[in-house]
């Protein structure tokens, strides 16, 4: 039934149809019997029949084929990092790496109006007398002197200078806590010349996001579903709570039509690593695997994200359990293991970490490998709220703050994993809690797990929060965490 038809057949009973009623109508399998079942089901003359009279009467819920989400093209512009810069691993690679830190976090400080008028280490050192100085410099060393005082060797291109953080100022040394070693900083002080040159910290400032960041204001009715640690091969993963995703998806029978309605929305799914539990990933894995062959879990991904209705994209980013280099920047899975994924037109391989702008969304996809090493060595973090280590990552501007720990990084001579766009949404996994807050117009998200607490979590004590999905929607630019367990 075209159209025209439609609109007619509603014009001769005199009634009016909204036209979200109608594109229902047009794209239901069967339009001549819901028209008709319409007209007799009582008396609408003079009315306007929307969507909600069709909810009413159990109309859209089966046979709808076309989907809100369906009815727009994709937007998507990807910067995958890990192709951004050559590797080069050797002792002048790590000398290029940490000037380009450097650099990277003194033009984020430079482009703030408080923060124009920095010196260098030389041209502190040449002063005389007390000066007010503002000093940006990488953190070479921290250290608490016989006094209780915390003392910060700043180094810049120009030299070293120890800044003095007084015990007594109990504001200050709070933000002392969360500075480690190699962090970008800016301090305000006083240099004092006194047997060669020091400066009294009295306020630190990290690169940071603006306060003024400016608002997208796209008003497309669509969303963004982010997912990680999907773990497929592990006796731990929950098929039986990813099959109700992907069922959500689908809009299938038996979902209540607020969430049958955001289903609709979703264009986009972000996965942000672990899609397998891969092999030879730690001691004794083998026991834990279902999948025993990396092929073979990768295909049986392959086959779970067919099930996925087709408009909907799907950015593939890896992390430390996926079959592609360790050292971060991780490329994309290597093609050779997931040929499946690779040959579909709507699946995106990106490495680890990548932007993707999605419908004007910029979406910084990151595991989240580094958040092992904030939990444990900065105070007040903990696993079961990832946002607020997440909330360290994006105010330090840098995605592996911490060297040497358990991250392994590929120096270059680009500091790629310093974050140099501010994004909407800052996407983690890893962790396997789910957590979502937003700071100064970032959204930061945590996608939990589809894999319930194994052997090894049992023995961290680490308690998994799986079976959720973090859904951001474009037009309100607000997050829903959607329930599959
Ligand atoms: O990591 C799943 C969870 O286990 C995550 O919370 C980090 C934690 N994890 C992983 N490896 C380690 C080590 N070596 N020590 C402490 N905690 C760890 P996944 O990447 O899925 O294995
Ligand atoms: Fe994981
Ligand atoms: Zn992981």
């Amino acid at each position: 039934m075209e159209e025209n038809e439609i609109v007619f057949r509603f014009l001769d009973a005199d009634i009016c149809l909204h036209p979200t009623a109608l594109q229902e109508i047009k794209n239901n399998e069967n339009p001549s019997d819901i028209v008709e079942r319409l007209i007799q089901s009582s008396d609408r003359r003079g009315s306007i029949v929307t969507l909600d009279d069709l909810q009413g009467m159990e109309v859209v819920i089966r046979g709808s084929k076309k989907r809100l989400a369906a009815e727009y093209d994709s937007e998507i512009k990807l910067r995958d990092i890990s192709t951004d810069s050559p590797r080069k691993g050797d002792v002048e690679g790590f000398v290029e790496f940490f000037n380009s830190r450097y650099n990277k976090g003194a033009d984020v400080f430079k482009d703030r109006k408080t923060l124009h008028d920095t010196l260098n280490v030389e041209q502190i050192s040449n002063h005389n007398g007390n000066t007010e100085v503002k000093l940006i410099g990488i953190v070479e060393n921290i250290r608490t002197s016989k006094k209780g005082n915390t003392i910060i060797s700043l180094e810049d291109p120009t030299g070293v200078i120890p800044v003095v953080v007084l015990k007594s100022d109990t504001e200050l040394m709070e933000e002392v806590r969360t500075i480690v070693y190699d962090d970008i900083i800016c301090i305000e002080g006083t240099a004092i010349s006194k047997d060669g040159e020091i400066i009294i910290a009295k306020g630190i400032h990290f690169p940071d996001v603006p306060f003024n960041k400016p608002k997208n204001n796209r008003e497309e009715p669509l969303a963004i579903a982010m997912i990680s640690d999907i773990h497929i091969g592990s006796y731990e993963f929950m098929e039986s709570e990813f099959m109700r995703f992907i069922k959500w998806l689908n809009c299938d029978d038996g979902i209540i039509k607020r969430q049958r309605e955001f289903a609709e929305k979703v264009k986009y799914i972000v996965i942000a690593g672990d899609l397998v539990d891969g092999v030879g990933i730690y001691p004794g894995q083998i026991d834990d695997l279902t999948i025993k062959d990396i092929y073979n879990q990768y295909k049986r991904l392959s086959e779970l994200l067919d099930m996925i209705p087709d408009h909907i994209e799907i950015i593939i980013s890896p992390g430390n359990h996926d079959a592609t280099r360790q050292a971060e920047p991780q490329p994309p899975i290597f093609e050779d293991f997931a040929k499946e994924l690779y040959s579909n037109p709507r699946i995106h391989m990106v490495g680890n970490p990548c932007y993707a702008n999605l419908h004007g969304i910029n979406t910084l996809i990151y595991h989240g490998r580094s958040m092992d090493d904030i939990i444990s060595k900065i105070p007040g973090n903990s696993y079961t709220k990832p946002g607020k280590a997440m909330l360290n990552l994006i105010k330090k501007r840098q995605l592996v703050p911490i060297f040497g720990e358990k991250v392994p990084v590929t120096p270059s001579c680009n500091d790629s994993l310093f974050i140099d766009e501010v994004p909407d949404i800052f996407h983690c996994g890893h962790v396997h809690t789910t957590d979502v807050m937003t700071y100064r117009g970032v959204t930061l998200v945590n996608s939990g797990a589809f894999q319930s607490q194994t052997e090894f979590q049992k023995r961290m004590n680490l308690q998994p929060d799986p079976g959720k999905v973090p859904v951001y929607d474009i037009a309100t630019r607000n997050t829903t965490i959607m329930h599959f367990t």
